[in-house]
């Protein structure tokens, strides 16, 4: 007797389980268990990481601005639904980490957006990448960043990219043949940045006079640039993030240096010409932003930009603008909220049409573009011929 009850009792509690599991969706998805997929469309929380506060703060405020644009056009289209949660970093190593950490533990996450810094995407990549949570910086461009696991990505352009093109379009239009070279060493990106300028120098056949260095929030930068000043370089390479920039470029016009600079992604920021005024004029940078082009889908981007935020968007606006719409791509061929099967719908993006042009992933998560070099004239970025 006790053996039938047992037994009706086992059949009955297999009937139950059976009944659950065949109601519940999304009892195949492992990861971003809290995410879900209404009427076939999926509904998604991607984790952004982002530098808000600080010295720095310009970069932050115009990538969460381009996020939360694309972000409601994307709810508004309707094909996936995406939810963000914005964590500040203030450019910090630590808070950066433990900021991601926080997103990281949340399983309902399916994907991180950013750090901003390269400093800092150097030690959340890792992190993220050892607990199988796709990353992709929209603003890190130092070496090597991609190459930290299968699990991290970027769509913003290496320097690798970026220097060269500015140098190379400096040197053809000024014959320049000295060069003297000033760089952050405290700072991943203005290292890597630096070592970028060093060899494109050496490449390009140029003297390179002298290597001067700075750190962060320095105030006088007088001894490195009198030196500089003392030397007669043709152009000043200058690696630095945009509030240390914009400082240099001022005192160096100021004990009367009135050769070019040529600079990385930091300095195309028009914070550099708020801080530095006059003083920014002679910027030369490439970038693969630019919004005066003359391209339907620029100026669209730029009129409802300067709609919401009252301002034109910068190369990381438009940066973070394209990266979510990559994401909501990667989404939805995904189909599924499911951390790997979003990771690998992420690495097949092939000529994804984005503000930023034709947007593909190499090998490695890497990025393929060609630039365009800017120059500052006149108080305004202006394409330099
Ligand atoms: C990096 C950068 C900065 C300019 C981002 C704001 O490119 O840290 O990699």
């Amino acid at each position: 007797m006790k053996k039938v009850l047992n037994k009706g009792f086992l059949f009955m509690a297999v009937l139950l389980l059976f009944a659950l599991t065949a109601c519940s969706g999304n009892s195949s998805e492992k990861a971003g268990k809290s995410a879900s997929k209404d009427g076939g469309k999926v509904s998604a929380k991607f984790g952004v990481v982002s530098y808000m506060s600080g010295p720095g703060a310009a970069y932050g405020e115009a990538i969460t601005n381009g996020f939360k644009l694309a972000q409601k056009e994307i709810n508004e289209k309707g094909d996936v639904h995406i939810e963000l949660a914005i964590e500040d970093s203030a450019g910090k190593q630590e808070q950066a980490m433990s900021a991601a950490q926080k997103l990281m533990s949340d399983d309902g996450i399916t994907a991180i957006l950013g750090p901003t810094l390269s400093t800092e995407m150097n030690v959340v990549a890792p992190e993220a990448d050892m607990n199988g949570i796709p990353i992709m910086g929209t603003s890190t461009t130092a070496e090597g960043i991609p190459q930290i696991g299968d699990y991290v990505f970027r769509n913003s352009l290496p320097e690798a990219l970026a220097i060269p093109a500015a140098l190379k379009k400096a040197v053809d239009k000024y014959g320049a043949k000295k060069v003297a070279i000033l760089y952050g060493n405290d700072d991943v990106f203005t290292k890597s940045g630096f070592d970028t300028m060093k060899k494109a120098a050496e490449d390009m056949g140029l003297d390179t006079l002298t290597i001067e260095t700075f750190q962060k929030g320095q105030s006088d930068y007088n001894a490195q640039l009198t030196k500089i000043k003392g030397l007669k370089p043709d152009l000043i390479l200058c690696s630095a993030l945009y509030n240390e920039g914009a400082v240099i470029m001022d005192q160096a016009r100021k004990i009367g240096i009135d050769v070019p600079f040529v600079g990385g992604n930091g300095f195309n920021s028009p914070e550099v010409i708020k801080i530095a005024g006059k003083a920014a004029d002679g910027l030369i940078v490439a970038t693969p932003w630019f919004a005066d082009k003359d391209d339907t889908k620029v100026k669209d981007f730029v009129k409802k930009y300067e709609t919401e935020y009252g301002k034109t968007p910068d190369q990381f606006a438009a940066q973070a603008y394209d990266a979510l719409y990559i994401y909501a791509n990667a989404l939805k061929n995904a189909g599924s909220t499911d951390r790997d099967e979003f990771r690998d719908a992420l690495a097949k993006t092939k000529d994804f049409p984005g503000i930023l042009g034709n947007f593909s992933f190499d090998k490695d998560g890497d990025v393929v573009m060609d630039p365009t070099v800017l120059i500052i004239k006149d108080g305004k970025f202006q394409q330099f011929e």
